[in-house]
């Protein structure tokens, strides 16, 4: 980030009154400039990008349009040159430089690494492929690109530019996107993400300075960036509201641009003011599921002050998507199905893991058998059974053995015994405690058998017609038999 445009402008304004009055020349017609966005061409885009960049030249060379601006994005995801993608966007390129200048502004750092862009500037055919890929002013002069040395053109540099290339056809404010670590790094700022908005605000009202005044000569001014604006609706339909985008629609009228051409949000809006316009083409065309709108390049008409987009639409892919809280309605999907042929569908629903046999993908996928695609997301909800209904709303480990013993229906007095004696002794204590019981039942019963002859039953209580030895308990087995029960007993 440079200082210049944080110096006062005032003595530049004066200097400009020393120009020759007969340079004043104003543009009567309007300029025609194709505006393209995000094409991200990459391998999986590729059909898709080269088929609406196609239609969307032949529109723009047909309409005899005399500049072209691309506003980030041409490429996506790192696209490596040898990708069949690359060379598409290469011919594409090249096949507009045969008709007009072409200025690419610098996308996405992820989808467009400085230096993707560079090559380009070499397969130019008639006119020139200009690359912004920093903030700077760039004057068109007929068919050349005469940038700014700094962050905005100098007085000096103005005056040596009407000398040399006459009155510019149009000049660029070029807001490429902003590397908000390198702005952090070099601003020391804390917060860079929300200090951007702050620094390209001052920059485009002294931007907005220059602009002006080159308006009153009859230049048109036009403004390309790739950010986010504040308070705009992405393809989703979800508004951007935040602290951290880089604009606010405020500071881009700030900057006095006729037209301000903008990427990244792939949704075509825009904004008026005065007869000034702000404006997204949205993307070239429709590369995710759910994207609404439609998408196309805007065709521009400027006059110093005053400026229309036309979005132009391109043939983009037209997507169906439908969700099913349940299993798939079937009867539905065969009436969608009728108007699907070529189309790209996604078919969402929502089921229980015990239901989940109940669709038939094989039949959904025979009734799309004529779209361009179907995509099926099934997503499986597993099954959760109430166990222990309200056993977790209880507190303590006794709490939770009660309600289990009332819902299972056995008594929990013994469970709880059990349990304090788990968590009053230890293992060995609580296997002695089992086993003298055991010793003491198997003694006494022993001892009960031998003083006791057969015949002479009258020392012992009288049970009954019950003889004794039908009480005895059966003999218990260590890895079987419940030794808590006879213990208890
Ligand atoms: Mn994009």
């Amino acid at each position: 980030m440079r200082e210049a445009f944080w110096l006062p402008f005032s003595f530049f304004l004066a200097g400009l009154s020393a120009l020759p009055i007969l340079e004043f020349v104003m543009h009567g017609n309007a300029l025609r400039v194709a505006h393209f966005s995000d094409l991200h061409y990459s391998p999986a885009n590729l059909v898709e990008s080269d088929r609406c960049l196609a239609f969307g030249l032949e529109r723009a060379i047909g309409d005899a349009c005399q500049v072209a601006v691309f506003s980030g994005d041409a490429t996506d995801h790192r696209l490596e040159v040898h990708a069949p993608a690359f060379a598409a966007l290469a011919r594409r390129v090249h096949q507009l430089s045969r008709h007009c200048p072409i200025l690419m502004l610098q996308g996405t750092f992820s989808h467009e690494p400085p230096g993707t862009l560079d090559l380009l500037r070499l397969i130019d055919a008639q006119h020139p492929v200009y690359v912004a890929d920093r903030i700077h002013q760039v004057a068109l002069c007929g068919s050349v690109f005469v940038p700014s040395d700094d962050a905005a053109f100098s007085p000096a540099e103005l005056d040596v530019l009407l000398a040399q290339h006459g009155m510019p056809e149009v000049i660029f404010t070029c807001v490429p996107t902003v590397n908000k670590a390198t702005l952090a790094a070099t601003a020391g700022i804390a917060d860079a993400a929300t200090a951007v908005g702050g620094y390209l605000a001052a920059y485009l009202k002294a931007a907005g300075a220059i602009n002006r005044q080159v308006r009153e000569w009859g230049v048109r001014t036009i403004g390309v960036s790739h950010g986010t604006v504040n308070g705009c609706e992405t393809e989703h339909g979800v508004p951007m509201a935040g602290f951290d985008h880089e604009f606010s629609i405020g500071a881009l009228f700030d900057a006095e641009c006729d037209a301000f051409m903008l990427g990244h949000i792939h949704r075509a809006q825009q904004w008026e003011r005065e007869g000034r316009v702000v404006a997204y083409p949205g993307s070239i065309g429709r590369f995710h599921y759910g994207e609404i709108g439609a998408k196309g390049f805007l065709r521009w008409n400027i006059e110093p002050g005053r400026a229309t987009a036309e979005l132009i639409t391109t043939p983009a892919r037209e997507t169906i998507c439908v969700d099913f809280d349940g299993p798939p309605d079937m009867q539905r999907l065969a009436e969608m199905a009728a108007d699907a042929m070529g189309k790209f569908v996604r078919i969402r629903w929502t089921i229980n893991e015990e239901h989940r046999q109940l669709v038939d993908r094989e039949a959904i996928q025979a009734l799309f058998a004529a779209s361009a695609e179907v995509k099926i997301e099934a997503r499986i909800l597993p099954a959760v059974r109430s166990r222990a209904e309200g056993i977790s709303r209880t507190v303590t480990l006794a709490e939770k053995l009660v309600r289990w013993s009332e819902l299972v229906g056995v008594d929990a007095t013994p469970v709880v015994d059990r349990l304090s004696q788990l968590e009053r002794l230890d293992a060995k204590a609580i296997a002695d405690s089992v086993l003298s019981g055991l010793t003491a039942t198997t003694a006494l019963l022993e001892e009960q058998e031998s003083t006791v002859p057969a015949d002479q039953p009258a020392n012992l209580p009288d049970l009954g017609a019950e003889p004794i030895a039908a009480a005895h308990p059966p003999q218990l087995e260590w890895l079987s038999d419940d030794l808590f029960a006879a213990e208890a007993a």
